[in-house]
C-alpha cells in the first residue's frame, strides 16, 4: 500500500515525534560548530550524535563487489562518509563477516546473485535498489543490491542519507525506485559563462579549460545529483546559441558527459531552431525541408558518435524571440517531429516547451497554451516529450497547475518547475520551495476523477506515458555554497527529492536536508524546518496574496505593481492585476474570459464560483470589488492589508528565529544567512508600502494596519 503523502514516506524518517524524542540533547553547552562555506551542501557527512556507536558495530567492513567505474565511485563515497561519520572508515573487505557492508548487482557479485533477490530486482527496475539487513554466506550483513550499478549507487546514497539523519540502521528491509523516469535538471547557462536567471555567480561549466581540464567540481555536482537520483542534465539556457552544436563545443560536452557518466548522469543540449542556419550555413530551418532534416540527423550522428548516451535536445521555439517552426507555417508537432526524428534511431528524445505564448492565441496569456497543444495532442511522434511549467504563467509564488496536466492523453508532459528563485527573492530570500511543489503536486485535476493529481499524472499513472519525467530549473554557479543563498540548497535538494518520488512530503526533505546540511541537534532541527515551511506562505503574503501576480518590472525582484509599459503587454503588471477603483483582479471565470474552462469540470466549477474558489486563487479568476466580503468577514481591502502585514511580520520572525541560532549554526554560514534575512525583512517591508501604497490610489481606503502588526 502505498503511504498517504501526510505521512512520512516509509522508506525515509520514521516520524519526527519518535526522531525527535530518540535524539539525546548534546551534553551541556556544546561548543559552537566550526564555519563553514557551504561547498559540500547536504554531502558533509557530519557524525549525527550519539547513534554513532551503534553505527560502528553495525558496519564492521565494507565490500563493494564488482568492477566498474560506478562501482569506484561507490568505494570512495562510502570511504569518504563512513571516515567522516564514524570518525574511521571500517576496512575493506573481500569475505563477509558479521556487520560487513556488501555492494553489488547480482550480475556482477555471485554473493548478491546467491541471495535469489533478481525477480524482486527486476519489479524495481534499473534504477531501483534494495537495502536489506540479510545473512550472506551465514552472515549478518546489510546488503545494497540492485539490476544496475546506478541503481546500487542510489541505494547506498540512501544508507548515507539515513546515517546522516540518525536513523536506526539494525533492521532494514526498504526496496526502492523512482516513480519518475527522467529526474531532470535545467541549467540556463550561456556559453559567455553568465547565467540567464543565475544569483550565484557565473557558469560551472568552464568552456576554455574544456575538454582538457576536467574540475573536480564537475564531480561534486554529480553526486550531489546522484545522492537524490537526478538522473539528466540540460546544461545550456533554453535561449540557446547554437554554438553549442559545433564539433569543437561538442567536445567539450562530451568531456562532461564522460565524467558525469558513472553517476549516472547524462547529458541534454538546448537546441536553437535555427541552427541549421545559424551554424549550418542553410537558408532556411524549415522542418519539412528535406536539407534541413538532413542537417538535423547528420547533426545528431555527430553528437552520438561522442556522447553514446546523448539524452536528447530541448527547445524553446516561437517563444520570446525565438526561432521556431512557425516561422515557416509550421506547427510546433512539425517543429518538434523533426529534431525527434533525428535522435529516433538512437534513443533519444526531443522535448518540447509548451512556454509559449503567442498574442494571436488569445488575449490572455494563461490560455495560449493549453489551445495550442491540446489542438496537437496525437500529432507527436513517439519520442517528443512536452515540457509544461508547473503554472501557466511563469513561476509565480502562486499560481494555479496549468490545465495542460492531464489534458493531453497521447503525448507524454513532464513538469517544468524553478528552484532558481527567479520570481521568489532570488539569491537573497529564504524561501524554501518543497511545499510549493507540494501544493502543486498534490492538486487534482480530476483528469480520469478523483485522485487525479498532478503527480500521478507526472507518474503516468492516470494517463498511461510513455515517458515520465520532471524538470527542475536550477542555476547555481561558482558562488563557494554553488546557490547564493544557503537556504536555495533546500531548493535544489527538494526538486531532486521529489523527481524521485512526487509524495514525499515538503515537511520530510526539510527535515532530513537540516539534518544534513546544519544540524543534528533536536532543537535547532525544529527550529530551521519550521523556519523553511512557512517561508513560502511568508513570500506570497509580502508580495502577491490573494491570488495576485506578476506585480514585478523586468529584474522579477523588486514590486512595480505600476508597470505599464514593456515590449508586450502581458509583461506589464497592470495587464494581470487591472486594478481600478471599481475593481482588482483578471475575471478568468466563465462569466469572464473563460479560463477556468481549460480545467476539468470539477475543478473548472471550484474555481469559478466564489463560493467554492480557495482564496489563495481569488484575483487569479475572479475581478472582485474592494468591498466584497472575504470568508473572514472582511472586506477584501482589508483583507490585503491584512495579509501584507502579515508577510512583514512573519519575515521580521524568521529573521529573530535565525537569530536564535547562533550557537547551533557555525559563524560563516550563520552570519552570511542573517545578512541576507536583514535584506528580506527590509524588502518585505519594501513590498508591503509600495503594493499597498499603489493599491491604495484605487481602493482609496485607509490603510489600516492590524493591531498586532505595530
Ligand atoms: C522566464 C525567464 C526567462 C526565461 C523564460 C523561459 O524570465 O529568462 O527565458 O522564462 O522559461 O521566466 O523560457
Amino acid at each position: 500500500m502505498k503511504p498517504s503523502r501526510r505521512e512520512f514516506v516509509a522508506t525515509g524518517l520514521a516520524g519526527m515525534a519518535t526522531l525527535y524524542a530518540r535524539q539525546a540533547p548534546l551534553d551541556g553547552q556544546a561548543p559552537r560548530p566550526a564555519s563553514e562555506d557551504g561547498y559540500r551542501l547536504w554531502l558533509r557527512y557530519a557524525p549525527p550524535g550519539t547513534v554513532v556507536d551503534a553505527y560502528r558495530s553495525a558496519l564492521r567492513g565494507v565490500l563493494v563487489d564488482g568492477t566498474s567505474p560506478t562501482a569506484d565511485v561507490i568505494r570512495a563515497e562510502v570511504r569518504a562518509a563512513l571516515t567522516s561519520i564514524l570518525g574511521t572508515a571500517p576496512p575493506a573487505s573481500t569475505t563477509v563477516d558479521a556487520g560487513t557492508l556488501v555492494i553489488g548487482t547480482p550480475k556482477q557479485s555471485a554473493l548478491i546473485h546467491r541471495l535469489g533477490w533478481e525477480r524482486e530486482l527486476t519489479a524495481l527496475g534499473r534504477d531501483g535498489f534494495i537495502l536489506r539487513t540479510a545473512r550472506v554466506g551465514g552472515q549478518p550483513a546489510i546488503v545494497i543490491a540492485a539490476t544496475d550499478d546506478v541503481g546500487a549507487l542510489y541505494g547506498t546514497f540512501h544508507l548515507l542519507r539515513l546515517l546522516q539523519t540518525g536513523q536506526p540502521i539494525a533492521r532494514l528491509d526498504i526496496a526502492d525506485r523512482p516513480r519518475i523516469q527522467l529526474r531532470m535538471l535545467n541549467h540556463w547557462d550561456n556559453m559567455d559563462g553568465t547565467i540567464e536567471r543565475g544569483y550565484a555567480g557565473r557558469s560551472l561549466w568552464q568552456w576554455n579549460d574544456l575538454p582538457a581540464k576536467i574540475d573536480p567540481r564537475y564531480v561534486d555536482y554529480a553526486r550531489a545529483n546522484a545522492s537524490l537520483g537526478i538522473n539528466a542534465t540540460v546544461i545550456n539556457s533554453v535561449n540557446a546559441n547554437a554554438i553549442v552544436l559545433t564539433p569543437d563545443y561538442l567536445d567539450k560536452v562530451a568531456a562532461l558527459a564522460t565524467a558525469w557518466r558513472p553517476y549516472g548522469l547524462r547529458v541534454f543540449l538546448s537546441a536553437n531552431f535555427a541552427s541549421p542556419i545559424r551554424i549550418g550555413g542553410l537558408k532556411t530551418a524549415d522542418p519539412l525541408d528535406q536539407g534541413v532534416i538532413d542537417w538535423w540527423k547528420a547533426k545528431a550522428d555527430e553528437v552520438y558518435k561522442r556522447i553514446p548516451d546523448f539524452g536528447g535536445f530541448l527547445v524553446k521555439a516561437n517563444s520570446e524571440g525565438q526561432p521556431g517552426p512557425k516561422d515557416y507555417e509550421r506547427t510546433h508537432a512539425e517543429g518538434a517531429n523533426c529534431l525527434a526524428d533525428a535522435v529516433a534511431s538512437h534513443g533519444g528524445h526531443a522535448i518540447w516547451r509548451a512556454f509559449i505564448y503567442d498574442e494571436d492565441v488569445d488575449p490572455d496569456r494563461a490560455k495560449r497554451a493549453y489551445i495550442e497543444f491540446t489542438k496537437l495532442d496525437g500529432q507527436f511522434k513517439p519520442n517528443v516529450l512536452v515540457q509544461v511549467k508547473n503554472g501557466a504563467i511563469d513561476f509565480m509564488p502562486r499560481e494555479p497547475f496549468h490545465p495542460l496536466f492531464g489534458a493531453l492523453k497521447q503525448t507524454p508532459v513532464l513538469a517544468e518547475i524553478q528552484a532558481t528563485q527567479e520570481y521568489l527573492g532570488q539569491g537573497r530570500h529564504l524561501v524554501y520551495l518543497g511545499t510549493m511543489w507540494e501544493e502543486f503536486l498534490d492538486a487534482d485535476t480530476y483528469a480520469k476523477g478523483k485522485g487525479s493529481t498532478v503527480g500521478k499524472v507526472l507518474e503516468g499513472a492516470v494517463v498511461p506515458q510513455r515517458v515520465t519525467g520532471i524538470a527542475t530549473v536550477l542555476n547555481p554557479g561558482l558562488d563557494r555554497n554553488w546557490c547564493g543563498h544557503h537556504f536555495s540548497q533546500a531548493n535544489w535538494y527538494a526538486a531532486g527529492r521529489l523527481s524521485w518520488n512526487p509524495e514525499i512530503p515538503a515537511l520530510q526533505i526539510a527535515d532530513e536536508w537540516t539534518r544534513m546540511t546544519f544540524s543534528s541537534d533536536a532543537g535547532a532541527v525544529k527550529t530551521i524546518v519550521d523556519l523553511m515551511m512557512g517561508s513560502r506562505e511568508a513570500f506570497v503574503n509580502y508580495t502577491m496574496p490573494l491570488g495576485l501576480h506578476h506585480l514585478i518590472g523586468g529584474n522579477h525582484y523588486a514590486p512595480m505593481p505600476q508597470n505599464a509599459k514593456a515590449p508586450r503587454a502581458d509583461w506589464t503588471a497592470t495587464y494581470y492585476h487591472q486594478a481600478s477603483t471599481d475593481a482588482i483582479g483578471f475575471d478568468r471565470t466563465m462569466r469572464g474570459n473563460q479560463a477556468v474552462a481549460q480545467y476539468f469540470p470539477p475543478v473548472r466549477d471550484q474555481f469559478d464560483s466564489l463560493a467554492t474558489c480557495p482564496e489563495m486563487f481569488l484575483l487569479w479568476f475572479h475581478r472582485l470589488p474592494w468591498d466584497y466580503k472575504l470568508k473572514s468577514g472582511k472586506t477584501l481591502w482589508a483583507g490585503l492589508v491584512e495579509k501584507y502585514h502579515e508577510g512583514a511580520r512573519q519575515a521580521l520572525a524568521m529573521q529573530k528565529t535565525w537569530g536564535s541560532l547562533t550557537d547551533k549554526v557555525d559563524p560563516q554560514r550563520h552570519k552570511e544567512i542573517a545578512d541576507r534575512l536583514a535584506v528580506q525583512v527590509a524588502d518585505a517591508q519594501k513590498w508591503r508600502d509600495e503594493i499597498l501604497q499603489y493599491f491604495q490610489q484605487f481602493s482609496k481606503l485607509p490603510i489600516a494596519p492590524p493591531q498586532e502588526a505595530k
